[in-house]
């Protein structure tokens, strides 16, 4: 047998909106102005909510966060493109795509509080909630997707991660399924350079993630992801051709985490300061603002008087998840929001909590029948490893 080169697929790049904010025209995707000035709305308040949260945060009103800060082209520039049809599938660090999905300033607050009542808010939408183990959501993508193409629906599911997350099986594993059996899924990873103190460059030996898409078999495209309209075309495009039957993509937006992993994190320790001042420059926000200002849709009173505007919704949004959360005297409601019905040990656990919050014995008959983690353990002696 001869020695043949194989022909693979080819991995396109798209950038539409350079750093001084002047536009490829031919590439220019068809908004209209009002939904110009939406998308440029959520950028900045995106940006405000994460600025203000870091500040409640350390003043001890909120608890950690993943701030998005940096990356608010990749996720409004393709939440602006998915339908309320389609299933929108976050990591952890999507506050941008959730507040276009829906979310309120409130229950994001009340998110980071601990409140899971803030999730009552995903009812009735094609909104998953947050997964934090990282690129689990991109497991069982699959199933959202093969749903969507049994019943026959016009949509497609869009999961959210990192670069990180492609260093795990789970997200091989979920692009794989949805190639093999032509899904309607779109696989967005914001390469922010970083998973925690990881570099870009250690995650993996590939000259891109979007490249990954060959092995699976299905489209795989590259973009910028500071750049709104470079964004926006390559996610409708995706979901076009997903709707069409033709399958699914995995694009990878080319951005930058602007701020702190989480908010118990100091990038200072790893990274070096000439790397964020250069990223600095490409701020997304920036880009697309001049770019407004350049077609005559936007202006620095335009600019304050939205400023007012999102302060006051912040504001307003915080207040009232702190109302919330002061009308909550029961904290033992924690224990009922991941079963319809509470198994044996959660029952024990919330025994056990009710008994240090009230003072109080541990509930009798609540753990009846159950033997502790895997059934050796008599009730008894859970009860005082509890207290470790
Ligand atoms: C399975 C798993 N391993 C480790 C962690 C701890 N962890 C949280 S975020 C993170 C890095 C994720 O990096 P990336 O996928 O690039 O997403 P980013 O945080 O940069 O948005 C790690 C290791 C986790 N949450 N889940
Ligand atoms: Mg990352």
């Amino acid at each position: 047998m001869p020695r043949n080169h194989m022909e693979l697929d080819q991995i396109d790049t798209l950038s539409v909106l350079s750093e001084d904010g002047s536009i490829d025209k031919s590439q220019l995707p068809k908004l209209s102005k009002e939904e110009l000035l939406k998308s440029y709305r959520f950028l900045v308040l995106t940006r405000r909510t994460d600025e203000q949260a870091l500040r409640y945060q350390r003043q001890g009103r909120i608890g950690t966060f993943a701030p998005s800060t940096g990356q608010e082209a990749s996720q409004i520039g393709s939440a602006m493109a998915i339908s309320k049809e389609d299933w929108f599938i976050p990591s952890f660090r999507e506050l941008g795509v959730a507040l276009c999905r829906g979310m309120s300033i409130r229950d994001y607050f009340l998110f980071i509080m601990g409140f899971e009542e803030a999730n009552q808010g995903l009812k009735g939408t094609n909104n998953m909630p947050v997964s934090v183990p990282v690129g689990s959501q991109c497991a069982f993508t699959p199933g959202i997707a093969w749903g969507i193409k049994l019943d026959k629906k016009k949509a497609a599911a869009v999961v959210y991660f990192g670069d990180g997350a492609t260093s795990e099986g789970d997200f091989h594993e979920g692009l794989n399924f949805c190639g093999a059996l032509n899904l309607p899924a779109v696989y967005l990873c914001q390469n922010n350079q970083w998973a925690i103190s990881t570099p870009r460059s250690q995650q993996t030996a590939a000259k891109s993630i979007a490249q990954k898409a060959i092995a699976y078999g299905v489209c795989g495209i590259q973009v910028d992801g500071n750049d709104f309209f470079a964004v926006y075309k390559a996610t409708k495009e995706a979901l076009d051709r997903a709707k069409k039957g033709e399958g699914p993509t995995l694009i990878e937006c080319v951005t930058y985490r602007l701020s702190v992993h989480t908010t118990a994190d100091d990038p200072t320790v790893y990274r070096a300061k000439e790397e964020e001042e250069a990223w600095q420059k490409k701020d997304p926000i920036e880009r697309l603002r001049k770019y407004l200002e350049k077609e005559k849709l936007w202006d620095s009173s335009h600019q304050e008087k939205l400023e007012e505007d999102i302060k006051a919704e912040i504001k307003k949004g915080y207040e009232e998840a702190e109302q919330f959360r002061n009308s909550i005297p029961d904290p033992l409601k924690f224990f009922d929001h991941q079963y319809e019905t509470i198994p044996p040990y959660l029952a024990w656990q919330k025994s056990m909590a009710k008994e240090k919050i009230q003072g109080r014995n541990v509930i009798k008959g609540a753990t009846e029948g159950y033997k502790g983690p895997g059934g050796a353990a008599a009730v008894g002696e859970l009860e005082e490893a509890g207290d470790e």
